[in-house]
């Protein structure tokens, strides 16, 4: 008996020890309508000649029913945006949970997956942060198929090219973050996925 209770006690400490890690939380996972305008779900727009669309991809999925397929042109000079989160200009981009209702703390990362095409195009991740500044991870379609890629908070670098008006510019990462925002960096062209957006716990 005594040696069952011993068992017992050890399975409920690994129980409870696994209960107390901090898990991974689901931002957005790309599910439901996909659709742009004042009312939209998505937030995306170009400049300078660039062109963007994107619509929801049944096929080509990480997780869940779809993924968002992105269709982009970035001709030198251009710009372009596809943003998810909240206080945007499409009302209806929010997440899966609201930004205040995060624990921020609990969290050094933000990850999601992306299926690359290996076009070499430089892909830029960006965050708005609660006053507003932007924050910049870049990475590169250097692979074919899904890959998870792992933004730490602490890689993320302030924007030099462009702020909006509002932005605080105190060169802080300032919690809740309010939105986040693809962009392939000109000069590229061509289709990618992106899917499951998450923070990564400590
Ligand atoms: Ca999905
Ligand atoms: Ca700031």
């Amino acid at each position: 008996m005594r040696i069952i209770g011993f068992v017992m006690l050890f399975i409920l400490n690994v129980v409870c020890f696994s209960f107390a890690e901090n898990k991974n939380l689901l931002l957005d996972d790309f599910e439901g309508v996909i659709s742009g305008g004042p009312q939209g779900t998505v937030d995306f727009g170009a400049g300078n000649g660039a062109s963007v669309e994107v619509m929801a991809e049944t096929k080509i999925k990480y997780s869940g029913k779809q993924s968002l397929k992105v269709v982009y042109d970035a001709i030198p000079g251009s710009y372009m945006w596809i943003a998810r989160g909240f206080d945007l200009d499409a009302s209806n981009a929010g997440w899966l949970i609201k930004p205040q209702e995060i624990n921020w703390q609990d969290y050094q990362a933000v990850s999601f997956y992306m299926y690359g095409n290996n076009s070499g195009a430089q892909v830029a991740f960006d965050v708005k942060d609660s006053g507003d500044e932007m924050w910049r991870f870049m990475f590169e379609d250097n692979f074919k198929g899904w890959r998870q890629i792992i933004c730490s908070f602490s890689d993320f670098f302030v924007r030099t090219d462009w702020q909006p008006a509002n932005s605080d510019k105190n060169s802080t990462i300032d919690f809740p973050l309010k939105s986040f925002q693809f962009e392939p960096r000109p000069e590229a062209k061509g289709i990618v996925y992106f899917d499951k957006v998450e923070l990564i716990a400590r």
